[in-house]
C-alpha cells in the first residue's frame, strides 16, 4: 500500500500514542448496576435533544474497542471513571458493581498491552453534589478527596492518574458560556471561584496521593487555549491578556507555581471589577495549592484551538454553535474583547480555528514558563466533523481529519526537537462519541460508531494513525 503518511515522521522511542474518552459520554448504561445520576441526566432529558443512552455502549463493549484500540497500533487510552458509578450519591458506600466494571475494564486494557491513563472527573458531577452548588460548594471537594483515596487505594493497577479533566472548560461552559448545567451566562464570580475551588481540589487530592505513598503518577489535565491579539493594537494585545487570564494563566499559575502571581492577579482583577465579580480565597487555600505545586507528576494538555481576540467594551452576549452550522458562534465578553474571525485561518464547521501554531506556542510556553510541569502528554487534541457513513464494512473518507491530526502532531514534534520533554499523544476521541453540547453528530472518533447498530467501522484516519503509529522507535 501507498503510503499514508504525507511527510516523513518518526514517533520517538517509547511514545505513548493514544486515544481517550469520558465516561459519560462513551458508556451508556446510565441507569444500570446501580449507577448514580449527574448533573447531565435531568438536564438533557429536559432539553430534549438526545440521550446519553446508549452512547457508544462502551459500557458493555469496551472489549471490542480495546481490542480495536490494540489491532491499530494503540498502547494507550485515556478513560474517566463514573464517581456516580462508585459512589452512586457523591459519598456514602461504594457501589461493588461500579467498582467491579472498572477493574474488568483495567484488567481488559492491561491484557491487551492499552495502558489506561485514568481521570477521576470529566464533567459528570454526581446529581446529588451538584444540587448542592457543585464545586462552589467546599462540601464538593471534602467528597471529591474521599472518592479518590477510595480509587487509589482500590484500584492499584492503575499506574497514571489525572485529578480532573479541564478545569477551565467545565467552569466556563458552567458559568460564562451557559452551555453546560446550570447554565449561567457571564456568572463571573462564579466562573473563577470554580477554577479555584477545582485547583483546591486537585491539590488536596495530590498532596494525599504522595502523603500515602500511592504508587504510580498523577497530575491534572488543563485545555489550553492560546489567545492572540487581532489585528496586532496595544488595545486587542491588552483584550488578549485579560481572555489569557481568566482562560489559561491563572490555573497554570495556581497548579505550577503554586500562587496567582501579581502580574497575573492584575488582570484577573481588571476582568472582575468590569464584570463586578469577586474571587474568594479563603486561609490556608493557597498553602495547599504551594504544597501540590511541586508535586505532580505530569501535565496533560488538551488542544484544540486558540481564539483571535479584539479589544471590546460593550454588554457581554454570546451564541454557541452547537448544530455544526458555519458562522453562528459568537462571544464577547464585557471589558476584555470579543472573538474575532482572522483571515486566512481556516475554522470547523461549529467555527472552531485549526491552527497548530498554537499547539506549539502552547508546548514551549509551558515548558519555559512552568517548569514544575515536568513531563507533557498531549491528553486531546482531534477534529469534530460530520462523516459520512458509507455502508457496513466501508471505509470512512475524513481526509481533513488527517490532515489536522498530522499537523498537530507535526508541531508536536517540532516543540520535542526545540527540548519540550512531550512523551505523547492521546486523540479525541478513540471511538465516535456524543459531544457534550452537540449531540452525536459532532464526530471525532479513530473508530466510527453506527449508533443505530452500534457497529463499529475504520475511517481513513485509523489506518494513518496506525501508520504513524508504527514508526514508533523504529
Ligand atoms: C474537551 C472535553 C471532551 C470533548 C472535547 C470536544 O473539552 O474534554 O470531553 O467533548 O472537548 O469538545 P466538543 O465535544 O464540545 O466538540
Amino acid at each position: 500500500m501507498e503510503s499514508l503518511l504525507k511527510r516523513v515522521k518518526q514517533l520517538p522511542d517509547g511514545f505513548v500514542w493514544g486515544g481517550a474518552t469520558a465516561a459519560y459520554q462513551v458508556e451508556g448504561a446510565t441507569k444500570v448496576d446501580g449507577k448514580g445520576k449527574t448533573m447531565w441526566d435531568d438536564y438533557l432529558a429536559a432539553q430534549g435533544r438526545f440521550s446519553p443512552d446508549p452512547a457508544s455502549d462502551f459500557y458493555h463493549r469496551y472489549p471490542e474497542d480495546i481490542e480495536l484500540a490494540k489491532l491499530y497500533g494503540l498502547n494507550a487510552v485515556r478513560v474517566s471513571i463514573a464517581w456516580s458509578r462508585i459512589f452512586p450519591d457523591g459519598a456514602g458506600e461504594p457501589n461493588t458493581a461500579g467498582v467491579a466494571y472498572y477493574h474488568r475494564l483495567f484488567a481488559d486494557c492491561i491484557a491487551n498491552g492499552v495502558t489506561p491513563y485514568v481521570s477521576l472527573h470529566h464533567f459528570d458531577t454526581p446529581k446529588r453534589l451538584f444540587d448542592d452548588g457543585d464545586w462552589l460548594n467546599r462540601a464538593t471537594i471534602d467528597a471529591f478527596v474521599r472518592y479518590a483515596d477510595f480509587c487509589f487505594g482500590e484500584f492499584t493497577e492503575v499506574q497514571n492518574w489525572f485529578t480532573i479533566n479541564e478545569l477551565i472548560s467545565l467552569a466556563f461552559s458552567q458559568y460564562i458560556q451557559g452551555n453546560f448545567p446550570p447554565s449561567h451566562h457571564f456568572d463571573v464570580t462564579s466562573g473563577i471561584q470554580a477554577q479555584h475551588n477545582e485547583l483546591l481540589a486537585h491539590a488536596r487530592v495530590v498532596n494525599l496521593f504522595k502523603e500515602k505513598g500511592y504508587a504510580g503518577r498523577i497530575g491534572l489535565i488543563h485545555v489550553l487555549q492560546p489567545v492572540y491579539a487581532y489585528p496586532e493594537t496595544p488595545a486587542n494585545q491588552h483584550a488578549a491578556d485579560l481572555e489569557d487570564a481568566f482562560m489559561n494563566r491563572f490555573l497554570l499559575d495556581g497548579t505550577f507555581k503554586g500562587e496567582y502571581t501579581d502580574a497575573t492577579m492584575a488582570l484577573i482583577d481588571e476582568l472582575l471589577d468590569a464584570n463586578d465579580a469577586h474571587l474568594t480565597i479563603e486561609p490556608g487555600d493557597m498553602e495547599i495549592i504551594k504544597a501540590a505545586s511541586t508535586q505532580n507528576d505530569y501535565f496533560g494538555m488538551n488542544y484544540y484551538q486558540p481564539s483571535f481576540v479584539t479589544a471590546y467594551a460593550g454588554e457581554s452576549t454570546n451564541s454557541f454553535n452547537g448544530t455544526g452550522e458555519k458562522g453562528t458562534s459568537a462571544f464577547k465578553f464585557k471589558g476584555v474583547g470579543q472573538h474575532v474571525k482572522k483571515p486566512g485561518v481556516d475554522q470547523t464547521d461549529w467555527d472552531w480555528n485549526i491552527y497548530p501554531e498554537g499547539m506549539y506556542d502552547m508546548l514551549k510556553r509551558v515548558a519555559t514558563e512552568y517548569p514544575n510541569s515536568k513531563t507533557i502528554y498531549i491528553t486531546e487534541n482531534g477534529l469534530g466533523y460530520k462523516d459520512e457513513y458509507q455502508g457496513v464494512g466501508q471505509l470512512i473518507n475524513d481526509d481533513k481529519r488527517i490532515d489536522f491530526i498530522d499537523r498537530h502532531v507535526e508541531a508536536l514534534l517540532q516543540a520535542r526537537v526545540e527540548g519540550v520533554d512531550v512523551q505523547g499523544y492521546f486523540v479525541w476521541s478513540l471511538q465516535d462519541q456524543f459531544s457534550w453540547a452537540n449531540g452525536y453528530n459532532k464526530r471525532y472518533g479513530l473508530f466510527y460508531v453506527n449508533f443505530d447498530t452500534q457497529a463499529r467501522e475504520i475511517k481513513k484516519s485509523t489506518l494513518w494513525f496506525r501508520e504513524l503509529g508504527r514508526t514508533i522507535g523504529g
